[in-house]
């Protein structure tokens, strides 16, 4: 642009200088070739012309000084942007401490209490089952164990011996007690086994040790007999049947042991 302007100013000066070589007069008039005459009065000047064109827009200013630092801007939190995709699994974690026990079912309740009572049974049981296996001489009748070592006695000593060993003396309580008794005399060699049972109290009334009336008896015929009015206690004869006899006198002792 600044190229156009000089170039075009330079145009304009060399086109000037021609008129003025070519004319010699002043410029702008137009140039009439006549004849000399005299000079004619000055005519009144012309108006002025026109306003010309407005002229082309001036090349841009220099920029002008770095304006003040703005206020700062306001920054509002935008919500939080939707949850990405799940990772990968991650490896698995150490062991947790270990919880506090449950409470018990019930289910699980009633059979430790039914194994409890089981167990406690069959401790019973055995407890039985050793103390018959201790004698030398035992026979299982029902739940109850017949049991001797063999000894004879006095009634009052058998007594004791039977409770000492944490049984009671003999007393069948019904026929087939009562065979099993008999039979073993065959084991023990023996005529009379003591009976655990008396009419101390009351003559002719046969009690137990627990002084009950008895509701099992097998007598011989014409026993109880009282004979020398000294029978206050009973045995089982080899045939199974029953004699008083005296107290003092020593026969075979067999004590039933029963869980
Ligand atoms: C019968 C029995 C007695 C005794 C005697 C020898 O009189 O009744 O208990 O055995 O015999
Ligand atoms: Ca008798």
């Amino acid at each position: 642009m600044a190229l156009f302007s000089q170039l075009f100013t330079a145009l304009l000066l060399l086109l000037q200088l021609e008129l003025h070589l070519v004319g010699g007069s002043e410029a702008g008039a137009p140039q009439t070739l006549s004849c000399p005459s005299p000079a004619g009065v000055p005519g009144t000047p012309g108006h002025n012309g026109l306003p010309g064109r407005d002229g082309r827009d001036g090349r841009d200013g220099a920029a002008g000084p770095k304006g003040e630092k703005g206020e700062p801007g306001l920054s509002v939190q935008g919500p939080p942007g939707k949850a990405g995709p799940a990772g990968p699994l991650g490896p698995p974690g150490p062991q947790g401490p270990k919880g506090d026990a449950g409470p018990p079912g019930t289910a699980d309740n009633d059979l430790i209490k039914s194994l409890q009572s089981e167990l406690q049974s069959l401790k019973v049981r055995l407890s039985t089952m050793e103390k018959a296996a201790g004698f030398p001489i035992f026979k299982k009748v029902g739940q109850k164990y017949y049991v001797s070592n063999g000894m004879k006695a006095k009634f009052d000593r058998g007594l004791k011996f039977c409770t000492d060993a944490g049984g009671t003396m003999v007393l069948p309580r019904n026929e087939a007690e009562n065979e099993a008794l008999s039979a073993m005399h065959a084991t023990l060699g023996s005529t009379y086994i003591l009976l655990g049972t008396t009419d101390r109290e009351t003559e002719g009334h046969f009690v137990d040790l627990n002084k009950k009336p008895l509701t099992f008896t097998n007598w011989m015929p014409n026993e109880p007999n009282n004979h020398q009015g000294k029978e206050d206690c009973v045995g089982i004869y080899t045939n199974a049947e029953w004699n008083d006899l005296n107290c003092d006198s020593d026969f075979n002792v067999v004590c039933e042991l029963r869980s």
